[in-house]
């Protein structure tokens, strides 16, 4: 990829909403993205491989656990700082950006949340300080948008539980070192379980041939008769409840995310549209062009004020899991539309791994689906101002 001449759009003045720790936070993650990210990433993706290299680097800039308090290792930061963190990563590269998600809002935030004081202290520090890696496995082969229907089991065997199923999809999960597991006990009741490497008969095969988040590893979790220690249970919540609780923090990120993957696309087509001459002016003087650019700034805008209120409402423990769902639909639609009008204004060169915006693009495919799909976030806003489910 080409030198990261990145300069984050900010047409509102909005830098003056925040408070001075959070621009102090969202500067360290920027300069970092710049200096640790932008270099290697468009490598790392052509070769699908996720970059190891990084994860020191998300751990120093408080990317995992940002919110979760200082006595776990965590950051102890508020939610917009979260969602500033998650903004600069993605700026970068969506995949990431997930890496940091799952690692925070799936897998430490329920070990904080619904574990007790002995599962916190032997996990969250090491997944704060990147000595441990996680993912968060809710998605079964049979059951994506519907988790509620999942199969995968455990069985009280007296002494520990025989874990037994197939999860599909899942983020991190080729080298994950424990995984948050969702699944159902013999009274149909979704309890969470601590699953470490190692464990006989778990296995985590990857998931090859994506044309997107390429940069993230994507596997299954496969259990047969695993055998689980009973400490291994997240005791403070079951239910469909307690993995859609932890979505809501995800979402919340990703909600802040996509504004980076677009504010990275619409700068990088403002300079190019500036430089690119044709018909012996620049293309940015078109006014189709302009037009583009135009609407990308607003919707740009847009977003940010959203994402911004909301997290005001997240730090007031008063966002509604329909508010945040909102927010990472619109801000995801955004993101992948921005994503390809930015291409087209680069014209051939828009399709060259010499600029970051297909990468994004494709990126953002993912993103779309994962957390709830467009439709899904729909349906959710949909039931929330009718009262009526779309889903029973
Ligand atoms: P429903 O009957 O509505 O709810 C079941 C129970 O859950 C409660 N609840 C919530 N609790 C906390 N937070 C939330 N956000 C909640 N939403 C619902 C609800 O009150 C109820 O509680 P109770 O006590 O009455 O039982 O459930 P439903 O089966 O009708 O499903 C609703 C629906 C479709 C919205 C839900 O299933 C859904 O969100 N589906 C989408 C699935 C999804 O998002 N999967 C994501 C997998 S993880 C992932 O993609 C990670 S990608 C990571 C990365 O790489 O960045
Ligand atoms: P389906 O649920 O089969 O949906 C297919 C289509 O039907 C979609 O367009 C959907 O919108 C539509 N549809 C479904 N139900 C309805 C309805 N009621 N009304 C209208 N339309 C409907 N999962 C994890 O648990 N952990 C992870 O770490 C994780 N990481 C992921 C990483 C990547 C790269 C990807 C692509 C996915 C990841 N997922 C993960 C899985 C993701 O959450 C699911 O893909 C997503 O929830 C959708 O499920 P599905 O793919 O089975 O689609």
């Amino acid at each position: 990829m080409s030198q990261d001449l990145f300069q984050a759009p900010d047409y509102y003045q909005l830098d003056e909403l925040l408070t001075e720790e959070n621009i102090l936070v969202r500067n360290a993650a920027r300069e970092w993205v710049k200096r640790a990210v932008s270099p290697i990433i468009e490598e790392a993706a052509q070769n699908a491989k996720f970059p190891k290299s990084i994860i020191s680097g998300l751990a120093e800039i408080g990317a995992f656990g940002p919110y979760i308090p200082e006595e776990y290792g965590g950051a102890g930061l508020d939610q917009i700082s979260y969602g500033l963190i998650m903004q600069e990563i993605e700026r970068g590269d969506s995949g990431v950006r997930s890496t940091a998600s799952v690692q925070s809002s799936l897998v430490m935030y329920p070990i904080w949340k619904y574990g007790n004081e002995a599962q916190r202290q032997k996990y969250l520090p090491k997944l704060a300080s990147g000595e441990l890696l996680g993912c968060f496995g809710l998605t079964e082969p049979d059951h994506g948008s519907n988790p509620g229907g999942m199969t995968t089991n455990i069985k009280d065997m007296g002494d520990y539980y025989f874990l037994n199923g197939a999860k599909m999809w899942i983020s991190n999960a080729p080298f994950a070192d424990v995984a948050v597991v969702w699944a159902k006990n013999e009274e149909g009741r979704i309890k969470g379980v601590l699953v470490e490497r190692g464990m006989a008969g778990f296995s985590t095969p990857e998931t090859h041939n994506k044309w997107s988040l390429r940069a993230s590893a994507t596997g299954e979790l496969i259990f047969d008769n695993v055998k689980i220690p009973k400490e291994n249970i997240l005791p403070n919540k079951d239910g469909l409840g307690a993995p859609l609780g932890c979505l809501d923090s995800a979402r919340y990120g990703i909600a802040w995310g996509a504004i980076g993957a677009a504010m990275d696309c619409y700068d990088t087509a403002l300079r190019y549209a500036k430089q690119r001459i044709q018909f012996d002016k620049p293309i940015a003087g078109m006014q189709l062009q302009q037009k583009k650019l135009a609407e990308m700034i607003t919707e740009i805008t847009k977003a940010q004020l959203l994402t911004w209120r909301l997290g005001v409402l997240k730090n007031e423990n008063r966002a509604t899991t329909a508010q945040i769902s909102m927010a990472k639909r619109n801000n995801v639609d955004m993101a992948i539309h921005i994503a390809r009008e930015a291409r087209q204004i680069l014209g051939a060169m828009g399709i060259t791994g010499e600029y970051s915006i297909m990468r994004h693009m494709m990126n953002l495919e993912s993103v779309i689906t994962y957390e709830g799909t467009h439709d899904i976030h729909l349906l959710i806003t949909g039931m929330d101002i009718t009262g009526i489910s779309a889903f029973k």
